[in-house]
């Protein structure tokens, strides 16, 4: 169990958040000189990592660069076991991450911030929590994930349920034993395409209740090879320079040409080799499937295609088989074997479309034409992304704006990093930043880095406030509305969109324009004295 520790009264700067983000942003400040400490809900380091312990959880970006690249030591002493990690070894990486620069002394777990208000006169920051904490701090930094606000759906009946019920997001610690179980999973999306052929090899009945299919390449995990590992570390610090100038900071190769400028049997090849190959990568077969629809078609076939012959049942496989949107407009998913899964005798598919859910019973689930028992539910409905965690805080900025209002038709910002109207509030991987089209660990490093360098920058200079200007942000929100807007990305549903909470606004929330030209784009803006932003 984590020591309990009291918060100091003041301080110069408050975290929340103690997954990859929080954690390197306490590592620089200390650098920094600066009294910092971490706020967490959780009673341990990790985020994302610690919530998410569904069976199957695993990244989708390869190890050897899903990790940090902030200290040379670091990246040549941690050795991963896959090509793709599972989550129970990103969590140790975390922990020993905390433990390797002792991070733990400054971080306050099981504690939750509810509100954040701004004191004009003494420019300080009042952060209170459910302990009862009142601390005052200069800055405040969010770390509080993108992903990390569960969701139940709004399902009538949902707490009749006898059985046990498990959301993926908030997964318990102990191994869920689904042997000779009637399990339920509802939601298609990417947690539940890792974790349904983990629960039907071990559960005796699996039904999956799918309302839209999802887009899902193969994985071909395996053991880290030895000599690609080595072919890494022998050159990391090039090959992450390289990836930080990537579109989604992930270093694969991207080809230049159109998909509708070659042969078919050329388009074709490409894709089996990147099927073949496995991941996101696929992805980047033509540069233009995800601003061109044509494009984008030819892939989208190749995949509905590769469903149709890898699932037996015809009429599952065409239920498989996204036809909704764009593929990759939705967070492309990756897989161990889920469509080979609906090939096993006791997996099912319920399509939502024909047969909706009326009610969650005691007993199971309702559907507009059966009644299904089962002994356990799994909710794998996702999250209310970017903005869920952020606004279940109440934040009170200048002349007491809340954050609430201000983001009532979406969430605006100058560069996903700070908000006009509430001064030395910073976000990490904020909307508005590349942030979860991104392998986020490069993304949370440029932010953290930014940041600090910002601070340092205030600090030798005596400047103890910054804000972003309305006209900055204005700018920044409309670029970023524009260039989503040339692509096929707000044609989908998504969560990227806000689409999957009911009431939320219909906004693109990450910025689209890729990982690379954002960090120039930040970079020119400090050397130009931080343009867009007043110091003070
Ligand atoms: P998080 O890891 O989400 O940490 C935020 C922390 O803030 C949490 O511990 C939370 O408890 C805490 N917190 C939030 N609000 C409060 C509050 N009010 N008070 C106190 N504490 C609070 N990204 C990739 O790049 N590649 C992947 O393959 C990938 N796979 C993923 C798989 C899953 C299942 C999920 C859910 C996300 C995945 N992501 C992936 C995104 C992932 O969230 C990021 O990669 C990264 O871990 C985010 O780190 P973070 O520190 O920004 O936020
Ligand atoms: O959540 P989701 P997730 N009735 O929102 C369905 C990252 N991640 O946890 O599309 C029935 O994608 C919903 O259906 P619909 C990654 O960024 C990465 O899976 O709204 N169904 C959908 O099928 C990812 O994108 C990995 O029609 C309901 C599903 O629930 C993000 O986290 C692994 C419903 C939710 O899918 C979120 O993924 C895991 C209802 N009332 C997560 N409500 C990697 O592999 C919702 N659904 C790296």
């Amino acid at each position: 169990m984590p020591e309990t520790k009291t918060l100091p009264a003041s301080l110069d700067a408050i975290i929340v958040g103690a997954g990859f983000g929080g954690m390197y942003m306490l590592h620089r400040l200390r650098g920094l000189g600066l009294s910092a400490r971490i706020i967490e809900a959780a009673d341990g380091v990790g985020g994302t990592w610690y919530w998410n312990r569904y069976p199957g959880a695993r990244c989708d970006v390869e190890s050897m660069q899903y990790s940090f690249s902030f200290d040379e030591a670091l990246q040549q002493e941690w050795t991963w076991s896959e090509r793709f990690a599972a989550q129970p070894e990103i969590l140790r990486y975390a922990n020993h991450v905390a433990d390797r620069y002792d991070l733990r002394r400054d971080i306050h777990f099981e504690t939750r911030v509810e509100s954040a208000a701004y004191d004009e006169a003494a420019d300080r920051w009042t952060v209170t929590t459910d302990k009862g904490d009142v601390v005052t701090a200069r800055f405040c930094i969010m770390a509080t994930g993108c992903l990390s606000a569960a969701r139940l759906p709004d399902i009538p009946g949902i707490s009749a349920f006898r059985g046990e019920t498990y959301h993926t997001g908030y997964w318990p610690h102990h191994k869920v034993d689904f042997s000779g179980k009637r399990v339920a999973v509802i939601g298609t999306g990417s947690s539940a395409i890792q974790a349904i052929p983990v629960i039907a090899a071990e559960a005796a009945q699996v039904t999956v209740f799918q309302r839209t299919p999802n887009f899902s390449i193969p994985s071909r995990n395996a053991p880290m090879d030895e000599a690609y590992e080595q072919s890494w570390k022998s050159d990391y610090r090039a090959k992450r320079l390289k990836a930080r100038s990537m579109r989604t900071g992930i270093l694969y190769d991207i080809n230049p040409q159109s998909a509708i400028e070659v042969s078919e049997a050329e388009r074709l090849a490409e894709y089996e080799r990147r099927w073949a190959n496995g991941g996101t990568a696929f992805m980047g077969a033509y540069h233009d499937l995800i601003l061109n629809k044509a494009s984008n078609d030819t892939a989208a076939e190749f995949v509905r295609n590769k469903i149709r012959s890898t699932v037996k049942d015809p009429v599952t496989a065409e239920a498989l088989a996204p036809k909704d949107h764009p593929i990759g407009t939705k967070r492309i998913c990756v897989d161990t074997d889920y469509y080979e899964t609906y090939n096993r005798p006791n997996v099912a598919l319920v399509n939502l479309r024909r047969t909706p859910i009326e009610t969650i019973t005691a007993t199971g689930i309702r559907t507009s034409d059966a009644e299904h028992e089962f002994d356990a539910i799994v909710f794998a409905t996702g999250f209310d992304a970017m903005t869920g965690a952020l606004l279940k805080i109440d934040f009170q900025g200048r002349d007491g704006r809340r954050l609430s209002q201000e983001w009532e038709h979406g969430p605006r910002s100058y560069l996903g990093l700070m908000v006009a109207g509430f001064p030395n509030l910073f976000m990490i991987t904020g909307p508005g930043s590349p942030s979860v089209l991104s392998n986020m660990i490069v993304s949370i490093e440029q932010h953290v880095d930014w940041i600090s360098d910002l601070l340092g920058h205030m600090k030798a200079r005596g400047q103890g406030c910054v804000e972003a200007t309305e006209e900055a942000q204005e700018a920044w929100v409309a670029h970023g509305s524009e260039v989503a807007q040339r692509t096929l990305y707000p044609t989908a549903a998504s969560w990227y969109m806000g689409a999957n909470i009911p009431g939320k606004p219909r906004v693109f929330m990450p910025y689209i324009g890729g990982v690379g030209a954002y960090r120039e784009r930040c970079d020119e803006i400090a050397a130009r004295g931080y343009e867009g932003f007043r110091l003070a």
